[in-house]
């Protein structure tokens, strides 16, 4: 899905502002051609920490704005697209529906060209945030054993984020030319010093359309014509992307008919390969090791809404403490965010929104039918990006038919079989299938929080985990923890072997606490684990990324474990400031980055 763009043949307008909302607690509301009054709302951003009242409102609310079509657009092929609306959203024009879309993160468009007015258009949509168990991530479980973490916070999610709502990211008024390009895939590869640019494009239909690609940038100016739209540019000395020169090339497709240029688009692609290679994942040929964190879209008042601002703040983040990588925890991050990581050199995995699956009734089929379009939403935008080398299909499934993670490894640490369901199994086999289909090019992992009976991972290259040895186990006690794991990481690398990535680990701090000797809670605390860990993740050469748990504390909902309603695992407070942590952390990963 191509990001709308300005161009010589396309336009694009932003109706990001203020718009009205109209919440609907009772499902009662039929205001498909708009309604007088509601509130006032900012979009992009959630609505729970801009309107007091409706922080824990997770129903129905209906948003309202209205535009005008700009001058010149008419002849035009007319869209309106959504970055992201969560969680269901439907939408009307002037009245009439043109559709709906379920899930938080991903974008969706619809062609308007019939139904637009030059004046006095009302665009409304609704939309439900509600948890439910057939959704993804699924809530609504209060508790239920062997599905959920077991705690029952306030608002009752299946994962730990709080679970804004809205229309989070903008909203674009876009034109494409009547005979348009649909889409463009690009793969690279190298060949000694010359890198290849495979590109496919797919346009409207119409027999005497042909294509022209260029390619442009440090030096290079390549063009060849395609009838059939795919090509293969080749650039000599081709200056490759890494984390430490993000090289962009700039790639123009041009639909051309009869010597004329009806459409162009042009973006901006990186020249790089990965791959892995027994124990190792390889960028350009060469072992690349990922510094970094999870972290959420999350900031005071906006909520999970787009924040440019913030964005580079955060980027800003990341480069002062040495990391080269994240993961967009827990689901697809903005565009912007994407396109700023290719440009800054950042290592991405990418993750869809499956956080908590459970594989049983309620909803087992139909999380399994969500997840798949996720998959496809995902890599269908982010599969030109550089920055992503990685696709992540579910953060901690609950995949073992028994939840005992505890007593996974017997007292003389062996592996004890705890059998994933045979509904996670055939789950992510097709899931993991499809991805490969899709994207041949890129690694898959699963994050894991079961350790070495994870079933799941036999389908992806790359075994991720999740763990809190020294927190959540063995509590106050960080050395007993860090050598646990270090045992279990073999353990898991004799079964699984590969690389590994420590994909989640740390400690809820609370800024301004000390203790001397280190204690839970304290600045010292969080420190000390973090270095410790860090040292037993280096001594293992199979052990291919370390992500700090959290690049930020950040909000949750209410439960006993999440005083002030904060995860409080940021090497950073929600607000950026940093932790001891944050300097212990930087001294060690950007002594090694030198
Ligand atoms: C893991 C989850 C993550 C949580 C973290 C924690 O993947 O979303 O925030 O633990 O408990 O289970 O801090």
């Amino acid at each position: 899905m191509l990001y709308p763009q300005n161009s010589s043949t396309r336009q694009m307008t932003d109706l990001s502002g203020f718009w009205r909302i109209q919440f609907d607690p009772d499902n009662t509301g039929a205001w498909q051609a708009g309604f007088d009054g509601g509130d006032v709302i900012a979009v992009p951003a959630s609505w729970n920490d801009q309107i007091n009242e409706r922080r824990d409102y997770l129903g129905t609310a209906w948003y309202q704005t209205t535009f005008a079509l700009p001058w010149g657009w008419r002849g035009q092929r007319i869209y309106v697209r959504f970055n992201s609306v969560n969680y269901l959203a439907e939408v009307w024009l002037n009245g009439e529906r043109l559709g709906e879309h379920e899930g938080g993160h991903l974008p969706f468009a619809f062609d308007i060209t019939e139904r637009v007015r030059d004046d006095g258009n009302v665009l409304v949509v609704r939309v439900n945030g509600e948890m439910k168990p057939d959704h993804v991530p699924p809530g609504g479980l209060a508790g239920q054993a062997g599905v959920t973490f077991g705690r029952a916070d306030f608002p009752d999610t299946n994962f730990d984020f709080f679970p804004f709502c809205g229309i989070q990211r903008p909203v674009l008024l876009y034109t494409m030319p009547p005979e348009a390009i649909t889409d463009i895939s690009v793969v690279t590869t190298i060949d000694g010093t010359d890198g290849v640019v495979n590109v496919k494009t797919t346009h409207t239909a119409g027999a005497g359309l042909s294509t022209r690609m260029t390619l442009q940038g440090h030096g290079a100016n390549v063009t060849t014509d395609s009838e059939s739209g795919e090509a293969r540019l080749t650039v000599p000395n081709a200056a490759l992307w890494s984390p430490d020169a993000p090289t962009l090339y700039q790639l123009g497709v041009e639909l051309v008919r009869g010597g004329t240029v009806v459409d162009r688009y042009t973006l901006n692609i990186g020249i790089r390969t990965i791959a892995v290679d027994g124990d190792r994942l390889l960028l350009n040929g060469a072992p690349i090791k990922l510094l970094g964190f999870g972290r959420h879209e999350d900031f005071p008042v906006i909520g999970k809404g787009m924040l440019p601002a913030l964005i580079v703040k955060d980027y800003g983040l990341m480069r002062w403490i040495g990391a080269n990588s994240f993961r967009t925890t827990h689901y697809p991050y903005s565009e912007q965010m994407m396109e700023l990581a290719d440009q800054l050199g950042f290592l991405i995995i990418d993750e869809t929104p499956a956080v908590g699956l459970f594989f049983a009734e309620p909803g087992l089929v139909r999380r399994n039918e969500v997840c798949k379009q996720y998959i496809r939403e995902m890599i269908d935008r982010d599969k030109n990006h550089p920055s992503v080398i990685m696709w992540s299909l579910a953060n901690e499934p609950h995949t073992a038919k028994q939840d005992a993670r505890d007593t996974y490894y017997g007292k003389d640490f062996t592996v004890v079989e705890h059998p994933s369901r045979e509904a996670a199994v055939s789950s992510f086999k097709e899931q993991a299938d499809l991805a490969h289909q899709l994207d041949p090019t890129r690694p898959l992992t699963i994050v894991s929080h079961e350790g070495a009976t994870e079933e799941a991972w036999q389908f992806v290259e790359v075994k991720s985990l999740n763990r809190y040895n020294g927190w959540y186990t063995q509590s106050g006690q960080i050395e007993v923890g860090v050598q646990r794991l270090s045992r279990e990481i073999d353990l898991i690398h004799e079964r699984y072997p590969g690389p590994f990535i420590l994909t989640e680990f740390g400690t809820d701090t609370i800024p301004g606490h000390h203790a001397e000797p280190p204690e839970m809670f304290s600045e010292e605390y969080q420190a000390e684990f973090l270095a410790k860990y860090i040292a037993m993740l280096d001594s293992k050469p199979f052990v291919v990324g370390q992500h700090i748990w959290n690049l930020c504390d950040f909000k949750t909902s209410q439960g006993v474990i999440r005083a002030n309603s904060y995860n409080h695992k940021g090497v950073f407070t929600r607000d950026r400031r940093p932790k001891l942590a944050a300097h212990r952390v930087r001294e060690i990963w950007r002594g090694k980055r030198g």
